[in-house]
């Protein structure tokens, strides 16, 4: 592995490591939550962090990561916007004795050694969950069921795998079909974009899948606008169980919601805390969540922290 530098010479006190995290954007509730925790659990640390915000854009995420080498920061972390195209950069962190840490999104680099672990969600599982609830919904159903997909980023790994999932789910019922597919790039205005043609090419759509609230939230927009009644006459299902999401669901407004935690802050820090005393850690570190329906979303509100 890559790993290792710093702790050739012994821990350095935590008031001198630097890391450099390469941040996604701003797209969602989602990482909005995800920036502040990553922020919050390093000032809490007393580690200093450098944070970039690639506005969605690989080429500014690769500045970033290049800028870190260039400074001789300690650790680098980020969560790449897409899967594809990292060999190169990742490469050169290597060879400048630098580890990389991903957090939430996976590269599909061969190479395992560019990075020590990957911290975050199982996608694939998400997806699965969420076709587990459509699956259920209409058991008892004979006739032909429209459903339409928000997808998030193109290429990124939780679109990719949150569509597979779901895909491979509702496969067991014939029933259930995609009729329309279609990137909304994980934002609210895309979202509701997509949504307002998919609904003008489609006069008989029954579910919403969205990769995430925030697109979700879009479509709602979108359907009230178009005089139908969403989670009624269109039911609703997505991923992260933001605050804005669950009170949706609260309000009957979505039907269901794949948690994906963006709370990896805490986890991340015992990551570099770890390889910085000389330890090892796991190659694969999988987020625990859960699933909420209306009650429970009602429930577990007033505790929501983001
Ligand atoms: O679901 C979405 C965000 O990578 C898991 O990115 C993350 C996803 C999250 O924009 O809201």
């Amino acid at each position: 592995s890559g790993g290792g530098g710093a702790a050739a010479e012994g821990p350095k006190p935590l008031d001198e490591l630097v890391v450099g995290f390469a941040q996604v954007g701003a797209e969602s509730g989602w990482r909005t939550a995800n920036t502040k925790d990553i922020q919050a659990s390093f000032e809490e640390a007393g580690i200093e962090l450098k944070f970039s915000d690639a506005q969605q854009k690989q080429e500014n995420q690769i500045k970033a990561i290049r800028s870190y080498i260039q400074q001789g920061v300690d650790y680098i972390a980020f969560s790449p916007v897409v899967e594809t195209g990292w060999d190169a950069v990742l490469n050169e962190a290597k060879a400048a004795g630098i580890p990389v840490v991903l957090t939430d999104r996976a590269v599909d680099s061969k190479d395992t050694s560019l990075y020590v672990s990957f911290l975050g969600s199982d996608f694939i599982e998400e997806g699965k969950k969420a076709g587990l609830w459509v699956l259920d919904e209409y058991k008892d159903t004979t006739e032909p069921v429209n459903i339409v997909q928000l997808e998030g980023t193109t290429g990124a790994a939780p679109a990719i795998d949150r569509a597979e999932g779901f895909a491979d789910v509702i496969r067991q019922n014939p029933n259930l079909e995609v009729v329309a597919s279609q990137t909304g790039d994980f934002t609210r205005a895309g979202g509701k974009q997509v949504m307002e043609a998919m609904l003008k090419s489609n006069p008989d759509i029954d579910l919403v899948y969205a990769h995430n609230d925030d697109m979700g939230l879009g479509a709602i927009e979108a359907i009230e606008a178009a005089g139908l009644v969403p989670g009624e006459d269109i039911k609703i299902v997505t991923v992260d169980a933001v605050k804005d999401g669950m009170q949706a669901l609260a309000d009957g407004k979505i039907n269901f919601i794949v948690e994906c935690s963006p709370l990896l802050g805490k986890q991340l820090v015992d990551i570099i805390t770890t390889l910085n005393d000389g330890g090892s850690v796991e190659p694969r570190i999988i987020t625990e969540e859960t699933t909420f329906n209306q009650e429970q979303a009602i429930e577990a509100l007033p505790d929501r922290q983001y």
